[in-house]
């Protein structure tokens, strides 16, 4: 079978956090030193290249998702001859670099807003997205991601900006030439200094519908409605992206992957194996989103095992010529073992359990800080503790629409960002050996058994099972490239599918449950072979697959 091979396809990502991996400097907050300190731990787990979240100049209204300036180090984090030295010492050891892109807006700080904010006139005003209001109100009905309306009222020029997210971090607008050629030379520049390449923020937000007309979605608590109809994957957006590939890296063996909201597997298609070259993958939320419901992430829809496969193998078989960012979490998603395994007895064998089966999907897996320790979410009690600007907004929402503390703290334990972004837990010394200071942000209270120091104690670790998986990636092109089919399809405890490639041909299977199970499969035939488990040593190949509670196998299926 004739291999459209990268390096971006055959290596595992890390995805580091930079406030919350490691303080260099005692102020409580992560930094490029501290990374730099780090690097050995990334170099141990075997990983190819980490995804670096922004590190640019900002306020921090969004931890760094709100630019001010995109050539410069946000002070916090050090300067940028870390940067430079942080990249020198990841290529010295094989690994690459992404820079975190985020251009669909910046910060109200960013020097282009300051200037375009003062009269309708200015030079820089149509770089972003303003409209007079309507009736004494906003323009639409919009609702923003992180605020009750995506708009907000500019005095100097008697008119509103669109901000789908926080009120400091108005969009570009996108129309506008000069923008881009603004963000192409950005990116170019990044380039040169030797990053490897961009995840790109909210990529597929860039191009809004035309006369930006009301949104028909259900009302939200706050009386707006979510624009997604709007906003996802409007055109020209594929242009813009064959303009941008052209014009930037189109000749360069660097990685792209999109973040991109609310994806169908259409549009997935067509940005990443569409006719001409756009981005090299995307990251899907078919997944993540199966638990929210249509007013968003904070209402819990329950699941069943069914569906998540049916979620994740929707786009595996439809993304076949495209590629994808795999992962069970990031810096807005809660922990993995939280959403979808077990943070019981069996919590250590679950993170190995996903591991194996996100691990041996076709595409790029990305291991987000902690996963690799089995972190789960924060027993928060005061929200006090929480500082993500989405999650604040929410409490001040609940608390001005009377939608109630027990809606609300559910809410809280299950999805807020802060969940994932508590502070690197690297032994059990005060504050988990991330800082000698005041941590931005509480650490997990059970970070005294769960750390670094712990896991590379414990022969049986959910780290040295990260670095036995991400081992056997390197010497098996079936794991990225292998022909996915998914076995019991109905099943709601089992997790199983076959993969092919080349005469090869591998059985993956988790349980998802706290019961042994057993199931007729045929594939599993004598003479198989049990490559990697997270608790049998040995393999009974007759035709009856059996699986411990939590248990997950790779087997190489004898024909
Ligand atoms: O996230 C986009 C986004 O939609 C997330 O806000 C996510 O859907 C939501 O928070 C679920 O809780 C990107 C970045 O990953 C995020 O950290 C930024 O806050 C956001 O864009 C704005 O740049």
């Amino acid at each position: 079978m004739e291999l459209n091979r990268h390096w971006w396809k055959e290596c595992v990502f890390y995805q580091i956090y930079p406030r919350s991996f490691q303080d260099s400097n005692g102020d409580g907050m992560g930094d490029l030193r501290g990374i730099i300190n780090r690097v050995d731990h990334l170099v141990e787990l075997g990983i190819g290249a980490i995804w670096l979240g922004p590190v640019f100049k900002s306020p921090n209204d969004d931890m760094g998702y709100d630019i001010a300036d995109y050539r410069d180090i946000m002070e916090q984090f050090g300067t940028m001859a870390d940067w430079e030295e942080l990249r020198d010492k990841l290529h010295a050891n094989g690994i690459k670099i992404l820079v975190d892109l985020v251009v669909n807006h910046t910060s109200d700080e960013h020097p282009w807003f300051v200037e375009a904010r003062k009269s309708r006139d200015n030079a820089y005003h149509d770089y972003y997205i303003w409209r007079p209001g309507r009736d004494g109100r906003e323009p639409n009905n919009w609702a923003s991601f992180f605020t009750p309306s995506a708009w907000e009222y500019n005095e100097a020029t008697d008119e509103y900006y669109l901000h789908l997210f926080s009120k400091k971090q108005p969009d570009l607008n996108w129309h506008n030439p000069a923008v881009r050629e603004e963000v192409y030379d950005l990116m170019s520049w990044w380039l040169d200094k030797g990053a490897d390449g961009f995840r790109m923020d909210v990529i597929n937000l860039l191009c809004k519908t035309d006369g930006l007309p009301d949104a028909s979605g259900p009302v939200d608590m706050n009386g707006y409605v979510f624009p997604t109809e709007h906003m996802c994957d409007r055109p020209p957006i594929h242009e813009y992206l064959q303009e941008m590939a052209k014009r930037v890296y189109a000749d360069k063996d660097i990685f792209t992957v999109g973040e991109c909201i609310a994806l169908t597997t259409e549009e997935g298609c067509r940005y990443t194996a569409g006719k001409k070259h756009e981005i090299d993958a995307v990251f899907s939320f078919a997944h993540i989103d199966m638990d929210g419901q249509p007013l968003g992430k904070w209402y819990y829809r329950p699941w069943k095992l069914p569906e998540l496969k049916s979620r994740l193998f929707e786009w595996q078989h439809a993304l076949k010529d495209g590629w994808l960012g795999l992962f069970w979490s990031n810096q807005d998603q809660p922990r993995a073992l939280s959403r979808f395994g077990t943070t019981g007895k069996y919590r250590f064998r679950c993170a190995k359990m996903l591991g194996i089966i996100l691990h041996n999907l076709r595409g790029t897996p990305f291991v987000y800080q902690g996963e690799e320790l089995g972190m789960v979410n924060v027993p928060w009690t005061s929200t006090d503790q929480l500082r993500d600007v989405e999650s604040l907004n929410f409490v001040a929402n609940c608390r001005r629409t009377g939608a109630g503390d027990e809606f609300m703290w559910d809410a809280v334990h299950r999805k807020a960002r802060d969940n994932a972004r508590t502070p690197m837990p690297w032994d059990d010394s005060p504050n988990g050996g991330f800082t000698t200071g005041e941590p931005w942000i509480m650490l997990n209270p059970d970070y005294p058994q769960v750390n670094v120091a712990a896991a590379k104690r414990d022969p049986n670790s959910v780290f040295y099972f990260y670095k036995k998986l991400i081992e056997l990636r390197k010497g098996n092109l079936i794991m990225p490239y292998g022909e996915p089919t998914l076995l019991l399809p109905e099943d709601e405890q089992v997790f199983a599918y076959e993969k092919r490639l080349d005469g090869e041909h591998w059985l993956i299977a988790g349980n998802f449950s706290d019961e042994a199970v057993e199931r007729p499969l045929s594939c599993l035939v004598p003479g198989s072979e049990l490559i990697l488990s997270n608790v049998s040593e040995k393999l009974e190949a007759d035709g009856v697959l059996r699986l411990q509670p939590w248990e997950g196998v790779i087997i190489r299926l004898s024909e």
